[in-house]
């Protein structure tokens, strides 16, 4: 059996592009996952903590025969595999996150996950790129995509050439 899943890919250090292409790249070669989609890259300003560079961020949709936790550590394993060290600080500088938005319709709260991710609703560097491959998507508990994208100020987002 296989789900659908849809990933954030962000980082605000470094050549993030390059990484995030580097990142897509290695997840479509993991056993389990295929890579259906992915959005444009976008320029953002920094939520949470503002004192940091701007970050760049997307989204791919995977089909994968993974469960959601195995993905989850494929993805954590991808993270580090690109340098990510998690030194405690929350909403602070990165190399590379890799954040499990949602999974198929699955609606999952646990001490290592949390999907569909609590926060997307507020966030347009989360909902822009996901609108790129998946506006009708219905979020379990949140709402459609593209609506949820016309509630946020996204004003500050900019696709990268
Ligand atoms: N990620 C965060 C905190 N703030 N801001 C933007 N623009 N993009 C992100 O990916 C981001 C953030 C924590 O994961
Ligand atoms: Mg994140
Ligand atoms: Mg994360």
């Amino acid at each position: 059996m296989s789900v659908i899943a849809f990933i954030g890919l962000g980082g605000n250090l470094g050549d993030v592009r390059l990484r995030l292409e580097a990142a897509i790249g290695v997840l479509a070669v993991t056993p389990g996952i295929r890579v259906t989609a992915r959005s444009r890259f976008y320029r953002t300003p920094p939520w949470g903590n503002v004192d940091q560079p701007d970050f760049v961020n997307a989204a791919i949709a995977v089909e994968t025969s993974l469960g959601a936790h195995a993905l989850l550590d494929a993805l954590l394993s991808t993270e580090r595999a690109f340098g990510r060290v998690r030194d405690g600080e929350r909403w602070g500088p990165r190399t590379l996150d890799l954040d499990l938005l949602a999974y198929g319709t699955a609606i999952i709260d646990d001490d290592r996950l949390a999907v569909p991710h609590p926060r997307i609703a507020e966030r347009a560097f989360v909902l822009l790129p996901l609108a790129d491959i998946a506006p009708d998507a219905v979020l379990p508990g949140q709402g459609r995509v593209a609506d949820l994208l016309a509630a946020v100020d996204a004003a500050e987002c900019f696709p990268l050439a």
